[in-house]
């Protein structure tokens, strides 16, 4: 469907936008603020944001539907959203035409003017954002944060910003040119994606991106495969689990206890962290390695450290009753998280997994649970898939939606297990969000333990 109501003589678009969502809308808040002309698509029957789109550019055309209907001659430049499939036909066509296609990201490194923190990896990426954001803050510095964790990177632009710390994603890194972070960070690897990536090795390409124009690169010291080849003017530091080198972070053992330390520096003692795992503690390392490549003394980032007590839907604790604990993981969204999720818990473990698989192989998932005293109730679009992984090592049984996922976890519980909700799914078969997913899960948890 096009809207032609502002098809006129002198509407001379000079920017495409493909993708009317959140990222869609900032842009058209970017471009409407500088008087720009743009047309906008959506290949999804209703756009999101289209009224926010008309709002801040009400002479925009906006087409949705499954192919834009033209491409207009004047067109000079394509954004193209995350979600966006790159062989959408109007961009092949723009390709031929030598147009010059990005992303929002790009707009936004021509226009910021502090530096940037980029933070990419299959998981840990929100934390490890709002943790960097949350110890800089706590510094002294300006230092918003969003992207991928949104608000989309434009909205956050701010003149007055000292930092700015981007969560970037596999489908922003491959649709942007290489980013020239002051710090980038790729924090791990493991598969997910592979619907719309098509192959691991994609994946990792547009996650190995992350460091291809970066000053300084913090790397993962325990996975080294991550990193093949940084830019030959790259600075380096790296976080690790065990003891660190010189400049890198890692946990020492201090009076008695393991500390977060730098070298041979102790920073803080990891019982002192509010958010709790193994990989909380790699999380908080890379985060400290960021923000000190920026300048900021280590100690100083501490308070904000100390302070922070993660984000919702990431192994929260929800509700203790009768002796059963829930933990809400609605973000693990792919089979690396859920792992890491369930090797964190030690209690015996009712799993609620299942959504939309994105072509995942859940070998991975069996693993984790294979000789503990676990079981799964699934739900979700391809629960049968993971029913066929998982029925050799645990009892499964299946639930209809979220309020049936929880009456059965519960019936299946006893004193002294936890309940884990930790799909290995993304929601977007049931829900509009994980963290929908989430609260769905919270308002079942709710209304079972009255
Ligand atoms: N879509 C179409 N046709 C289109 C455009 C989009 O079918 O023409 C569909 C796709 O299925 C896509 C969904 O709409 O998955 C949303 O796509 P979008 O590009 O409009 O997304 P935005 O609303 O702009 O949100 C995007 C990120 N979403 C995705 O990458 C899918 C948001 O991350 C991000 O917060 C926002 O930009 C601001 O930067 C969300 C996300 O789920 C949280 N990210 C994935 C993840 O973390 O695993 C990658
Ligand atoms: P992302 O933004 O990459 O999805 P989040 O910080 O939102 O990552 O965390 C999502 C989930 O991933 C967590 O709830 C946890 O299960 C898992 N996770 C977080 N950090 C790590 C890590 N460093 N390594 C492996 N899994 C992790």
């Amino acid at each position: 469907m096009t809207d032609q109501v502002s098809e006129s003589q002198s509407f001379a678009p000079r920017v495409l936008v493909l993708g009317m969502g959140s990222t869609g809308a900032s842009v058209a808040r970017f471009l409407g603020a500088r008087g720009e002309q743009a047309v906008f698509f959506d290949s999804r029957d209703t756009a999101p944001a289209g009224a926010e789109i008309k709002a801040a550019m009400p002479e925009a055309v906006l087409h949705t539907g499954p192919d834009l209907p033209s491409l207009p001659h004047t067109v000079e430049r394509v954004i193209v959203s995350p979600g966006v499939p790159l062989d959408l036909p109007a961009l092949v066509t723009a390709r031929k035409r030598g147009l010059a296609i990005g992303s929002d990201i790009d707009l936004f490194m021509q226009e910021c003017r502090a530096p940037v923190i980029a933070i990419t990896g299959s998981n840990g990426k929100s934390t490890v954002t709002a943790m960097t954001a949350a110890m800089l803050e706590s510094a002294g510095w300006r230092a918003p944060a969003g992207a991928n964790l949104g608000p989309p990177a434009l909205d956050l632009l701010d003149p007055r910003a000292d930092a700015y710390v981007l969560e970037l994603s596999s489908f922003q890194l491959e649709r942007s040119q290489p980013i020239s972070a002051a710090a980038a960070v790729l924090l791990n690897f493991s598969p997910d994606h592979l619907d719309s990536h098509g192959d691991l090795d994609s994946y990792a390409a547009a996650k190995r991106r992350v460091y291809a124009a970066c000053e300084h690169a913090v790397i993962n010291r325990d996975a080294p495969e991550l990193v093949d080849v940084l830019p030959a003017t790259a600075s380096v530091s790296g976080f690790t689990l065990g003891q660190p080198g010189p400049d890198d972070f890692g946990i020492l053992q201090h009076a008695g206890a393991a500390w977060l330390g730098c070298g041979e520096r102790p920073l803080l003692p990891v019982s002192d962290l509010q958010i709790s795992g193994r990989h909380n503690h790699a999380n908080a390392l890379a985060a400290l390695a960021l923000a000190t490549a920026l300048g900021a003394d280590p100690l100083s980032l501490i308070p904000g450290l100390r302070q922070f007590a993660g984000l919702p839907h990431r192994l929260q604790c929800i509700a203790q009753h009768e002796g059963i604990r829930w933990v809400d993981d609605s973000k693990a969204t792919n089979v690396g998280a859920a792992v890491t999720s369930i090797a964190s818990i030690e209690d015996p473990l009712v799993l609620i997994a299942g959504g939309d698989a994105k072509g995942a192989d859940f070998s991975a998932l069996a693993d984790a649970l294979r000789g503990r005293a676990a079981r799964a109730v699934l739900m979700g679009r391809d629960q049968a898939l993971l029913a066929a992984a998982l029925e050799p090592v645990c009892e499964v049984a299946s639930a209809k939606d979220m309020p049936a996922a929880v009456a059965l976890a519960g019936s299946l519980a006893q004193p002294g297990t936890t309940v884990l909700l930790a799909p290995a799914c993304s929601s977007l078969d049931m829900y509009a969000s994980y963290a929908a997913r989430g609260d769905a899960f919270r308002q079942a948890v709710e209304v079972l333990c009255v």
